[in-house]
């Protein structure tokens, strides 16, 4: 890399926190549009921006889950994804998850449970207040962003069903549309895409149940229209498009795990102590700072060590990466 000197950090970066919430607070007190608060980027107005097409979605801002960070900003949220499903390239999702059909769609929540359930998305929308979260979001890759989610916890949802006291794991089973997803007829990976927790981590109050992005409904490239996003694990944990909720006694085979287990454990904690056996994990590049804006230090289970750690008490993190 030719040697360039770093641009100062985004202004955002130094804002200090009660600045930065009384802003966002006003900001949206006034109607301002999330778009504005993006890390220091005015996008253009474009009438037709798929940006605005999306549903809007009142949920109520939940105050333990700000950060001091500027949210990235919304158009790099939604053109720059992980979604093999629709390709390997990073535009490919936001080009081709347009195709996805999105209604009908139900969640079958099914397993080791009392109550089995299929739920039509709709009333998912509604089984719980809706609220708006600010996550940090790590990639595996080493790239990360900062996301206002719309959604619940998903401890809300596992209630209902009566997970058995065989319960151990849930896995997310998410949707196969072999016409609308062209990246189906690749064998990257054995479709569907699987992800797993075990229940611990999955009722937890962080691991969330998302329906939306920055106060509308989730684009299909995120994920549409429900996904999880479980903010101390490498991204590729936070299944998207689910269509199958399941818990079980035996921990579950997942795709990452099952297409290079030496690369992707099940658990995929952020850990900047333990590397990627082809890269390190010890430092991130933020979307949105450019590419020549220094990388910075990831942290431990991605900053929520203090709420998560426990969950992982007497663990050894390097054999259980
Ligand atoms: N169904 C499905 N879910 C998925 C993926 C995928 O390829 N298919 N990619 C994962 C990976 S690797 C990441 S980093 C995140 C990216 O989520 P985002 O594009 O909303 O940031 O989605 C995850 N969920
Ligand atoms: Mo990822």
């Amino acid at each position: 890399m030719p040697s360039i000197k770093p641009p100062g950090l985004p202004p955002s970066s130094i804002t200090p926190e009660h600045v930065w919430l009384a802003r966002r607070q006003w900001m949206r007190q006034m109607g301002v549009g999330a778009l504005a608060l993006g890390a220091g980027s005015i996008m253009p107005a474009l009438a037709a921006s798929p940006t605005d097409a999306r549903t809007p979605l009142v949920a109520t801002p939940n105050p333990s889950y700000q950060l001091m960070r500027a949210p990235t900003a919304e158009q790099d949220v939604i053109s720059y994804n992980n979604f093999y499903e629709f390709g390997t390239g990073k535009s490919d999702p936001a080009d081709y998850a347009g195709a996805m059909v999105l209604r009908p769609w139900t969640v079958s929540v099914e397993g080791e449970v009392g109550k089995p359930q299929v739920f039509d998305i709709d009333d998912l929308l509604k089984l719980a207040p809706l609220e708006e979260r600010v996550y940090r979001m790590r990639c595996v890759e080493a790239w990360s962003m900062v996301i206002p989610w719309t959604g619940y916890s998903l401890s809300a949802l596992l209630k209902k069903v009566d997970p058995t006291s065989r319960a151990r794991y849930v896995s997310f089973v998410t949707a196969e549309q072999p016409e609308n997803m062209r990246g189906l007829s690749s064998r990257i990976l054995d479709w569907p895409y699987v992800e797993a927790l075990r229940i611990d981590e999955a009722m937890h109050p962080l691991t969330m149940l998302v329906f939306g992005v920055y106060g509308k409904a989730l684009p299909g490239q995120n994920g549409a229209p429900m996904r999880v996003a479980i903010p101390w694990k490498y991204g590729f944990k936070s299944g998207k498009s689910i269509v199958r909720i399941v818990l079980s006694e035996k921990m579950p085979e997942t795709s990452w795990n099952k297409v290079a287990p030496s690369e992707y454990g099940f658990y995929g904690n952020v850990n900047p102590t333990v590397p990627h056996p082809r890269w390190s994990q010890a430092t991130e590049r933020r979307i949105g700072d450019g590419f020549f804006a220094p990388r910075v230090d990831t942290l431990m289970f991605n900053g929520y060590a203090d709420e998560v750690s426990s969950l992982y008490q007497g663990m050894d993190l390097k054999r259980w990466y």
